[in-house]
Order: structure tokens, then sequence, then C-alpha cells
């Protein structure tokens, strides 16, 4: 078998181009990096000062960016969360599976034992394999008993290690999954999980108010779990309920767990943080920290937790030999369901920054959100305009160690993503809901789509319009100026790309 630990320097010096010896003695240490990727849920490309935010302050992230590479043009595949998430850990567009839409709690694994995943690329290059946080791509084979250790998860494509929430911090089940086992379940207290009816005698947020520490304003008035209300029906588990006040530390926990266990060997993990997705319930710590409710209180929150895991990993003596990508999910929102006063408190602060649309669109602030690469030893510290998406972690991190997945729509970055050069990908397929739009160079190029144009319960553009709808990003940001009738040219040398790329 090859030895990759061995084999490894060989590779970088050739991949990376090393010749000095200084070099030399950099790509040795770095010969197989720790690999660390801190997932966001919903926070915005504007919710960071690092990106221009001031009504918050992210020291801890903005140092991350201070040191690292920061991206004006990075971009998760779609503009919610199971898709996305499929594309980062698959490197596939995920419309292309017919599954990859946000999933109820119960839903099977949508991600096949079969198939190439980042978590099983570095598993061949001999990395431990761990996964904390938000899962929210399905668990099982469609019957699911959370009694019982659930037969198909994240340790069945690619992840050694797993502590996991199943779907999102509003949905049923409200308990943490470690290696496919409910935490802290008694036996004589079963779950039982149902999204269509609920189970005779519980309360729901429906019907009954007075239980409730936080109301809904759409959606969310199913079962009622520390007193918020949820998105299904749900029993019994009493003791294994998790609490959201404690989620952000029970995550980092893990998290730093994992890491002091595998500091011997190299470690990819996927650190997925559940802020600022509702219900946003800060640590009493956080609550008030800022002056925008509970949405910035919990975004102040997860910077100071990544601080947290920062210390962690410098203490462990790792930060010489580890690279960081910080990013989101999706874009943001401010009116997801719940009354938590983030429409009302946002006064002049900009989640989607100088962009159109949010989380569910297909305007730009749906698909762009934050985006950083930490490597000290690695990177040199600026800011660069390259086109990257999370998809494309696949084959980039892959050609560290000579690995490329060729059928993959995953493109090797890694010279984009370290800062080396200033070309990232040419072109991008970008998703809202299986609706498609294409970025370009500077243009995106939105085809006319059928459906609604504007969701009135989050109070957002969609995207959708009966025409094609072209915009310049870089002299219109905000894109404003629909130039699909002034340059019908660019609009078929537009659809002549997307067409190559939608084929088959
Ligand atoms: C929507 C939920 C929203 C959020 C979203 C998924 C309602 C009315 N809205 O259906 O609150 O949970 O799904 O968010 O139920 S995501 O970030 O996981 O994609
Ligand atoms: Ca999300």
């Amino acid at each position: 078998m090859l030895n990759i630990r061995q084999y490894f320097p060989v590779i970088l010096l050739a991949g990376l181009g090393f010749s000095c010896q200084k070099d030399t003695q950099v790509a040795q240490k770095s010969a197989q990096p720790n690999v660390v990727v801190i997932y966001l849920d919903d926070l915005g490309l504007g919710d960071l000062s690092c990106y221009g935010a001031t009504a918050l302050s992210t020291p801890n992230i903005d140092q991350l960016s201070n040191e690292g590479v920061r991206f004006t043009n990075g971009y998760a595949t779609s503009s919610t969360c199971t898709p996305s998430r499929y594309g980062i850990l698959t490197g596939g567009y995920p419309w292309k599976n017919k599954n990859a839409e946000v999933l109820p709690g119960d839903a099977p694994l949508i991600v096949s034992t079969t198939q190439e995943t980042l978590p099983k690329m570095f598993k061949k290059a001999g990395y431990a394999t761990g996964a904390v946080g938000k899962w929210h791509l399905g668990l099982g084979d469609g019957t699911i008993d959370w009694n019982k250790k659930i037969n198909l998860g994240p340790n069945e494509v690619g992840f050694d290690y797993s502590y996991i929430m199943a779907a999102t911090n509003d949905r049923v089940p409200t308990v943490f999954v470690e290696d496919g086992l409910v935490v802290g379940l008694e036996a004589n207290d079963p779950i039982q999980v149902d999204y269509n009816k609920n189970f005779e005698g519980q309360p729901t947020g429906l019907d009954n108010p007075e239980l409730l520490k936080m109301q809904w304003s759409h959606g969310h008035n199913n079962s009622i779990s520390n007193g918020i209300p949820r998105i299904g029906f749900m029993k019994g588990g009493e003791k294994a309920l998790w609490i959201d006040e404690d989620m952000g530390e029970n995550f980092l926990g893990k998290a730093q767990d994992f890491m002091k266990a595998h500091k011997e060997e190299p470690f990819f993990l996927y650190y997925a943080l559940h802020q600022p997705h509702v219900p946003r319930i800060p640590n009493p710590k956080f609550a008030g920290a800022t002056d925008l409710g509970p949405r910035g209180d919990v975004i102040v929150e997860a910077d100071w937790l990544i601080g947290e895991f920062m210390k962690t990993l410098k203490e462990e003596g790792l930060a010489d030999n580890t690279i960081i990508v910080f990013s989101s999910d999706n874009g943001p929102v401010l009116n997801d369901g719940y009354k938590d006063m983030a429409v009302e408190k946002v006064g002049n602060h900009k989640p989607w920054a100088d962009r159109r649309g949010g989380k569910y669109s297909l305007y730009d602030a749906g698909t762009h959100v934050p985006f950083i690469v930490w490597a000290p030893s690695m990177v040199k510290p600026g800011t660069s305009d390259a086109l990257v998406c999370q998809m494309d972690l696949l084959n980039s991190f892959g050609s560290l160690f000579g690995i490329q997945y060729e059928q993959s729509d995953s493109e090797n970055v890694m010279d984009a993503l370290l800062g080396k050069v200033a070309q990232g990908r040419d072109n991008l397929i970008l998703e809202a809901e299986y609706r498609l739009s294409l970025r370009h160079g500077d243009w995106l190029m939105i085809p006319p789509q059928k459906g609604e144009s504007f969701y009135h319960h989050v109070n957002m553009e969609i995207g959708r319009s009966d025409d094609y709808q072209l915009f310049n990003m870089k002299q219109d940001p905000g894109q404003q100026v629909n130039l699909a009738k002034q340059m019908p040219e660019k609009i078929e040398e537009l659809k002549a790309i997307m067409r190559t790329k939608t084929a088959g």
C-alpha cells in the first residue's frame, strides 16, 4: 500500500512547485496538514466585521481573515442548507440529486454509500475524519428507529466519528446523535417522531402558547421542546433533549475533543455550527451582546466559540499545520419563522451586504457567503476576488495528495484557495430550490423561472421572473439593472455555457 505520509512531501513539492531549501521545510511541515471546515448556518456576507459589518464585532473570525485569504466571490452551491451541505461534502452539484432539498428530521440519508465524499477522500490520504454539528443530509434508509443504532449516516459516508443534530435546530428530534446512537436516551423513555401527526396528549406550539419562551410566526408550531415550538412531532426521550442555550458549547467541546484525540495524526474535521439559524437562542453569556436582538447575539456567540476552538488548536501545537476553511451554507434571512425581533432590531445592519436577496433566493445574497481560508504556514494574507465554490474543496484538497475525481463537478482551485493565484473557477451554476442561474466572470444570468417571485412569509425576493435577467456583478452588485434586453449576445453566450454545464 502507498505510504502517503512518506510519499506526500514529494507530491506537494511537485504540485506547488517548491524548489529552495526553505520552502522544502515548509512543505514537509505541512505534509499532511489538518483540515477543518468551520461551517455556519444562514450567516450572510454582511454579518461579519471583516466583511464590513459595523453593528456587531466578530474579532475571532476577523483574525482568521486577517491572517488568511478572504474571498469576495466565495459561494455555497445553493441558497438553502441541505443542497449546500450535499455540495460541500460530495463535491457535486446538488441539483443533480432529486432529493437534495430541505429535509425533514426523519428523512433518509441522501448521500449514497458508494459516492465519493470529502471525508472519504481524506481517509484515502490517511486522515482521521470527524463531523460535529449540523448534519441535515438525512439518516437511515427510510424507516428510522431512534431507539436503536441508526444504520446510515455520517459514519457510512466517510466520517470515522460523528456527533450531530439530525436536521436543523428547529426540527425534531431535538437530540444529539453520536456515531448513530441518540445521546442520553433512556430505555424506559423511547423516542417517537412523526412529521404528519401529533402524538396523543402532547402539547404543541399551536395549542399551548402559554408553554413557550419563544413564539412562532410561521410554521414552527408543532411539538415543544425546551419551551420552543418546532417543526414536526416528537414524544419521549426526555433526558436526551438538547438545551438550545448550551448547544454551541456542546458542539465546541466535541470538536475540541476530536482535535485533541487526533493531534498525532492528520485529521479532517467538519465543524458545522448551528448559528444563526432559527430558533436563535444564545447562551445567557451572550444574551444582549448586540443591539440586534438574538440574531446578532448568536453570531457574536459563534465568533466566541470559534475563538475558543482556535485557542485549543494553538495550545495543542497544531496551528502551524492546519488549514481552516470558514464559510456558511446559505445567505441570510431575518424572519425565518420565530418572533425573535430580528426584523425590528436590524437597524442599519445589512446581513446581505451590498447584494440583493438572501436565503431561498437566486439573487446573489442567496449563495454568496463569507469564505475565508486560514493557513498561516501556507498562505500570504490578503483578499482574493477569485470565484470559488464550497463544492471545490474535494478536488482542491485532493490535489494535495495527487487525488483527482475527473468526473466530479468539483474543480481544483487549490492555488486560488491558498491565495497564490487570482484565478478561480471560470463559471459556476448556482441554485435555489432546483432553479438555476449561471455565474460567469462578472456576469450573472438568471433564466426565466416559473413560480413566486417573492416569499411574503420571509420577506424575500426569490429572483424568479418571466424574463431573462442579466447583471454585471462588478458594476452592479445590488443587481438593480437588468441588462438582458440590451445584451442579447451575452445572453446567448451564457445560455450556451449553461446548456453544456447542465447537460446529461
Ligand atoms: C423552512 C423553515 C425554516 C428553515 C428552513 C430550512 C418553515 C415555515 N420554514 O421550511 O424555518 O428551517 O426550512 O433552513 O417551516 S435551512 O437553513 O436548513 O435550509
Ligand atoms: Ca442554512
